[in-house]
């Protein structure tokens, strides 16, 4: 096992990684840029070295910089985390050369997945299914006429090295095929510095389902079970439970196998998420995510698996030590992403000072958080408060177990997404588990009188909450449950449908 476990991270992934080393009797060493000097994880670490910068290129995304404090306080290991460098080659490289351990999957893993047209050729090749499309980027667009025909439409465009949603455009009838490859092109081009452009049948309202996979280095691999994932806005996942409602014995089976496939093509040898669609009893890969995600927790919860203290042990050249057989379900786990945003603003992040704070608790609640009482939440860095994560016997028991945590947690200062999780649980789509990609934009009419009448409600908790804590402090009024501009004009949207 290591000595010394660098974390090139911030807030409370870098937490989350700590109490695993903490566990392991690994010792910790925290970065932080400026900015996050105050910032709850930099205390939870052994040692903490400023990086002297807040600007990203110079501090959580300069590689260098991170080598050399790694090598600076004898760091045998670094944990990246998610986001950031996580899906960094170079990262990995670099630990190599200076006799670093990279707490994560090999280069040529990074790349093969990184590339979409390389990790959907290799699907194919060893029997994953993929969506029916090309497995060549694009050179002409005759041909691509043709194969659009061919497939029939509607058919996206999706940029190779893209990914998460970025570079792609749907398209309905041939008229706008030319236009939408050309501006694809151009797009990832000039965001990904590579043009290559492939094309695909559109699938319509698909779930997001993804499998938790775990290595080792002695091509021992299986896979975690799912997570459903498809409540999401732009791209950006809201809330995920584990497993997914739709999940039976046998496609668990299936696509379980299949993540197990595509994890050892590339001879993965670290925790890693392979994500599919599935629609109409029928699954597609889609793509595979080479680091710890923020949902991990969920999974954690259900079968009892620490898959980061997995993920260090493989790391340090421990086996796993899990076969697919130990790996069995208990109950039914949620996570929602509390955010400093305003769900009746478009999601608009709310950066601030938290001036009061109750942390929801009790059997079955888990909290993963970097934040207290008095932070100041940065604008520079995402929007996220905490993770609560529920568990319970079965999906109606954590829905109201998450119910109950949710009106424990109170956040005075800023607003935040609780109100929109609220809202959520109660809706009934989400209740009956009918769900799809689309979630939110078909629901959104629902969730906002819901989320306005949760603020209203909240409205007096927090008052209530401000006179018996916060009794000298003067504190302007937040979330004032006024219907905005953007209700009035989705009322009127509304109306004019009617
Ligand atoms: C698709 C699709 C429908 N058909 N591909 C979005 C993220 C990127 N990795 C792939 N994505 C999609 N690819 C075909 N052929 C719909 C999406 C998609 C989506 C996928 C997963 C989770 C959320 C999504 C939200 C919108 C669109």
């Amino acid at each position: 096992m290591f000595d010394k476990v660098l974390i090139a991270n911030r807030g409370e992934i870098a937490i989350r990684v700590m109490r695993a080393c903490k566990e392991l009797d690994v010792n910790t060493v925290a970065i932080h840029s400026d900015e996050d000097e105050k910032a709850l994880f930099t205390k939870f670490a052994d040692e903490a070295v400023p990086l002297n910068s807040s600007i990203l290129a110079k501090s959580y995304l300069d590689v260098e910089k991170i080598i050399n404090i790694a090598v600076d306080t004898g760091a045998d290991a670094i944990h990246p985390g998610y986001g950031f460098l996580s899906e960094n080659p170079t990262l990995g490289e670099l630990c190599d050369e200076n006799g670093i351990t990279l707490i994560g999957p090999r280069k040529n893993a990074i790349e093969a997945m990184g590339d979409k047209i390389t990790s959907k050729q290799l699907m194919n090749k060893i029997g994953v299914p993929t969506v029916p499309g090309d497995k060549e980027g694009i050179e002409d667009v005759d041909v691509a006429k043709s194969r659009a025909r061919e497939i029939g439409y509607p058919v996206i465009i999706k940029s190779s090295a893209g990914g998460g949603g970025i570079g792609m455009r749907v398209v309905y009838e041939e008229d706008e095929l030319v236009r939408a490859i050309e501006s694809t092109q151009n797009l990832a081009k000039t965001t990904f510095g590579d043009g290559t452009v492939y094309l695909e049948k559109y699938i319509e309202k698909p779930r997001h389902i993804e499998f938790q996979v775990l290595a080792d280095n002695y091509g021992n691999t299986i896979h975690v079970c799912d997570r459903e994932c498809s409540i999401q806005r732009r791209h950006q996942k809201l809330i995920e439970e584990a497993p997914s409602p739709i999940m039976t014995e046998e496609l668990r089976e299936r696509m379980g196998e299949s993540a197990i496939k595509a994890a050892k093509s590339v001879d993965y040898n670290s925790a890693g998420t392979v994500e599919f669609m599935y629609s109409n009893g029928e699954y597609y890969f889609l793509e595979m995510n080479t680091r710890i995600q923020v949902e991990h927790p969920i999974t954690e919860a259900i079968t009892g698996v620490d898959l980061v203290k997995q993920q260090i042990k493989v790391a340090s050249g421990e086996k796993l030590e899990y076969t697919q057989d130990d790996i069995n379900i208990n109950g039914h786990a949620i996570e929602c992403r509390i955010n400093a945003e305003d769900p009746l603003n478009d999601f608009i992040p709310t950066p601030g000072k938290i001036l009061g704070y109750r942390s929801p608790g009790g059997i079955g609640v888990r909290m993963d958080s970097g934040v207290y009482n008095g932070y100041t939440i940065p604008s520079i860095y995402d929007s996220m408060i905490a993770k609560l994560i529920v568990h319970a016997r079965n999906r109606d028991e954590a829905i109201a177990r998450m119910q109950r945590a949710l009106n424990e947690f109170i956040v005075v200062g800023v607003k935040t997404t609780i109100p929109f999780h609220k809202a959520l649980m109660k809706n009934e789509n989400f209740r009956k588990a009918n769900l799809d990609t689309s979630f939110i934009e078909e629901n959104q009419m629902d969730l906002r009188t819901a989320i306005e009448q949760v603020v209203v409600e909240d409205e007096e908790k927090i008052n209530q909450y401000k006179s018996t804590f916060l009794p000298n402090k003067k504190i302007a009024a937040i979330s004032t449950g006024v219907a905005s501009y953007m209700t009035r004009i989705m009322e009127e949207q509304e109306k004019a449908k009617k």
